[in-house]
């Protein structure tokens, strides 16, 4: 049997691209999404990045496949969907509709909570963390890629890490956003975005990040790169 070894293949593969396996989910029956090729899942492996270690390995890959529609999500789909499928099992995307519940996803993989600004904080990177692909198994895929031996269901969930908002009582980031856009009924995306397309939006948040994600002390270490950041900031907007 394939055991822990089809968990390290897949780790393996994932790593030379800067991603990495962040955790896996056994949704119920209600909640489990379906496979293309019948049935329903039974174990969701999400796929990301705490930092921004992929950014050197897709630029590579970006100057090579240059004037490539929506790269990100190009690059991310030639690189997890093979890895699906040499697992066995099916590979789906955030940006790709109907939209899967990612936060849902990594909420219940990793005890991770939502910070004031919709994203969810890490313990460690903060705000500076994402996800790229996640790849579905049936019984049998899960079986042979030996994930019940390690995480399947009767395995205790993973502790829940601390929540740094709990404990950031001037929450900088919820002060920093010139035009209000994070509003206690939640995000607002048309001033944000209408915001963004003035002078001082290209010149402020287009160029240097969002300021309110930038406001948070949480993981300064694993902040993106500024051209990394001005990369998500033009496909955003
Ligand atoms: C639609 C969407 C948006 C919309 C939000 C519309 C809205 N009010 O919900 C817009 C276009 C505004 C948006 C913006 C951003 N987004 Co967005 N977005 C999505 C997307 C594609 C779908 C969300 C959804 O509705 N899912 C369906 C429901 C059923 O799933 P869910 O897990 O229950 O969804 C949760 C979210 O909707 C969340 N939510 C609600 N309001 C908001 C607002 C914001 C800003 C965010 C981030 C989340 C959020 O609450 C839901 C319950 O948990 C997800 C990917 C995905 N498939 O989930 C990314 C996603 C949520 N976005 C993400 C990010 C990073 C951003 C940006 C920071 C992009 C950037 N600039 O880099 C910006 C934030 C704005 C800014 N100023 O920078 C990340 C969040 C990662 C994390 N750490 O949590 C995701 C998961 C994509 C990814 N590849 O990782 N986003
Ligand atoms: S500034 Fe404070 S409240 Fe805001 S996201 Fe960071 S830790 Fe959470
Ligand atoms: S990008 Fe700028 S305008 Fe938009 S939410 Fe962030 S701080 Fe506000």
């Amino acid at each position: 049997m394939a055991g822990a070894s089809g968990i390290d293949t897949l780790g393996a593969g994932l790593a030379p691209h800067g991603l990495s396996l962040r955790g896996w989910v056994f949704p119920d029956a209600d909640s489990a999404p379906r496979l293309a090729a019948g049935g329903s899942a039974s174990a969701v492996g999400l796929i990301g990045h705490e930092g921004g270690g992929f950014w050197p390995v897709f630029q590579v890959w970006h100057e090579r496949h240059p004037g490539v529609d929506h790269p990100l999500d190009t690059w991310s789909k030639a690189v997890i969907t093979p890895l699906a499928i040499a697992a066995g099992g099916e590979a789906v995307f955030p940006s790709d509709r109907p939209w899967h519940p990612f936060q849902q996803w990594a909420m219940a993989a990793q005890g991770l909570r939502p910070s004031p600004l919709g994203m969810l904080i890490h313990p460690v990177c903060g705000l500076w963390h994402g996800y790229r692909g996640a790849i579905l198994l049936d019984d049998a895929a899960l079986a042979r890629l030996g994930v019940s031996d390690q995480a399947g269901p009767g395995a205790a969930p993973p502790p829940a890490p601390a929540h740094p908002c709990d404990t950031c009582t001037d929450k900088p980031c919820l002060s920093a956003c010139p035009v209000g856009a994070f509003a206690a009924d939640g995000f607002d995306a048309a001033a944000c975005r209408a915001h963004l397309r003035t002078d001082v939006g290209r010149q402020g948040c287009m160029s240097t990040g969002c300021l309110a994600r930038d406001a948070c002390p949480v993981g300064r270490d694993s902040r993106y790169s500024d051209a990394q950041i001005r990369f998500h900031m033009a496909a955003y907007s």
